[in-house]
């Protein structure tokens, strides 16, 4: 089958599960949830669905920690209802990419199991498992994982062996080196392909090689060990390998969630001649506000140096690879009240919005990010239910000098800010349920909802349609090359998109303040196609005003 690149065209709306729509009364959202919004996912005109992970599960980590990978969380409904979902949206012309979890399984799958029950089982070398030191007393290396814990465990029933776990302790790592384990994963994508899955975001996808001298490394902060299974050695012959045996055949399309890659790693998994993945996900710019990589260590964001790190991206990818485009997904915080914008004024997030959905790339948005859903702005760790937050808080409260500062930031940065249930409208659960739901409602449901951004002209969900409409009849937004325009001002994000005759120039004021912009006197308002404010001044632009002009060259 001919591969047509789709995901090029493609504005990417992404959904987690649990917390989108609850169609059965048990506070936990499910697959007919999905399908009984998909007029509204139509409606907002995006053209394809990532779906976070609805596959069997003990949800350790919600979901991420699979326990077959051919059936469905029973909460979250039936094979049959997957098939379904599928069907409803390929009928209102939208895609679905599933989530792909390879990296880990979940200890409860049958393979693990199975290792547990009986130490020859032919599973034994699907895991990473290794002998501990002083004769298991030990773990085999110092390495650390991504909950802030060691990533080693040892294995149930053994005397002296430990498994790896790169996450939570319920996620044992896949031992990728053997062959007999890659072609299940094979079979497995191919089953999901044949149902009608149009293609896979690929979970962590850079961990799934690891140098196999499994020694101890110099200690780090957060991760050590991270040279050792951050894009390991054969990273690029195991994608390959999955690009010429399966995703060949079928129209479909990958991106990876590519953790702790740089832009030269970037481009070797997706220039398209290399045949690996058609997109990453990098997380530079998530990183902007904080120090070292590490969330917990909070630092002031600045505007510079996200323009600084855009043009990186979207120079370096430039007709080498395609970008992904992102401000918010399940483990991120909010966006509202992040990257320059403030939680009172809808206005910032319009001019985000504009920023970040014009640059060249796919597009995603999270559930909630198009009415500008905010933080849950959690009070307690009892409000919470993510394993991240629950390992890491234990780190916190062992380590004075962290507990002083970091207990009220790890709330703040918590995944579940971004998990809380979507609101629909202004009815006790937000019309996600008609029950308690698994995890608090967000308090300002009644101001933000679903119901509300409809009714109102201006909302962000209807800046947001007209921003996917303008993608979609505006070959430069695909196509043209990126040019920053405001490298020096902490104000102002400015750049263009050169095409042959014409460009764009999309201008933002990321701050509270009238803001003069001398480069606006370039610029005719006839060439205006769109802006957040019904009038514009000439070299002025008003309180976090984002204007977009279409000019002849
Ligand atoms: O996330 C990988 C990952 O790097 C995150 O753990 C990230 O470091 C952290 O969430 C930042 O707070 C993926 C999934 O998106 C995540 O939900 C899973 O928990 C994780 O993999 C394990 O599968």
């Amino acid at each position: 089958m001919k591969r047509t690149n789709w995901f090029k065209d493609a504005v990417i709306y992404q959904i987690y599960p649990r917390s989108f729509k609850d169609s059965n009364h048990d506070g936990f959202g499910d697959i007919q949830g999905i399908i009984s919004k998909l007029d509204y996912l139509k409606e907002l005109g995006i053209n394809c669905v990532w779906l976070s992970p609805i596959y069997d599960s003990p949800q350790e980590d919600n979901g991420y920690d699979i326990s077959n990978y051919r059936d469905i969380y029973k909460p979250f409904g039936t094979l049959e209802d997957a098939k379904q979902l599928i069907n409803e949206l390929h009928k209102r012309g939208i895609r679905l990419v599933m989530d792909l979890v390879v990296n880990h399984t979940s200890s409860e799958h049958k393979w693990f199991q199975s290792v547990i029950k009986d130490n020859n089982s032919p599973y034994k070398d699907y895991y990473i498992i290794r002998k501990g030191k002083n004769n298991g007393k030990k773990p085999p290396n110092n390495w650390s994982g991504f909950f802030g814990e060691g990533a080693w465990e040892k294995l149930p029933g053994s005397e002296d062996e430990y498994y790896l776990h790169l996450f939570a302790k319920g996620q044992p790592d896949l031992n990728w080196e053997n062959p007999k384990l890659r072609s299940e994963i094979k079979d497995m994508l191919k089953f999901w392909l044949d149902l009608g899955v149009d293609g896979f975001r690929c979970d962590v996808i850079t961990l799934i090689s690891k140098k196999q001298d499994f020694k101890s490394r110099f200690p780090k902060i957060a991760l050590t060990g991270k040279d050792a299974y951050v894009n390991g050695p054969r990273l690029h012959e195991y994608l390959h390998e999955l690009y010429k045996d399966v995703y060949v055949n079928y129209d479909t399309m990958t991106v990876g969630e590519t953790v702790l890659s740089t832009l030269k790693q970037a481009r070797l998994l997706v220039e398209p001649e290399r045949e690996e993945l058609d997109m990453v996900f990098n997380f530079d710019h998530t990183d902007i506000d904080n120090y070292f990589g590490v969330k917990y260590f909070y630092r002031k964001f600045s505007l510079r140096r996200l323009k600084k790190c855009v043009n990186h991206w979207q120079k370096g990818l430039y007709q080498r690879g395609w970008n992904s485009l992102f401000i918010e997904n399940h483990d991120q915080r909010r966006s509202v009240g992040r990257f320059g914008t403030v939680e009172e004024d809808i206005n910032s997030s319009k001019c985000l919005a504009t920023t970040y959905f014009l640059l060249q790339g796919t597009p995603f948005i999270y559930q909630g990010q198009e009415i500008g859903m905010t933080n849950a702005h959690f009070s307690s760790i009892e409000e919470t239910r993510d394993v991240e937050l629950a390992n890491i808080s234990k780190v916190i409260e062992k380590i004075p000098f962290f507990r002083r500062g970091m207990k009220n930031v790890a709330l703040d940065v918590s995944r579940d800010n971004a998990r809380t249930p979507m609101c629909w409208d202004d009815s006790e659960y937000a019309g996600f349920s008609d029950v308690e739901p698994w995890i608090r409602v967000n308090p300002n449901k009644d101001q933000i909802n679903v119901e509300k951004s409809l009714k109102e002209e201006n909302s962000l969900f209807h800046f947001y349609q007209k921003l996917i409409k303008f993608r979609k009849e505006e070959p430069l937004v695909k196509e043209g090359e990126f040019h920053l325009l405001s490298k020096g001002s902490p104000h102002i994000f400015a750049y263009e998109r050169i095409g042959e005759e014409e460009k764009l120039v999309i201008v933002s004021n990321f701050s509270n303040k009238e803001r003069k912009y001398k480069k606006l006197k370039k610029w005719d308002y006839d060439d205006l196609v769109f802006s957040n404010y019904e009038e514009n001044s000439y070299v002025h632009l008003k309180p976090f005003e984002t204007r977009v002009y279409k000019i002849k060259k």
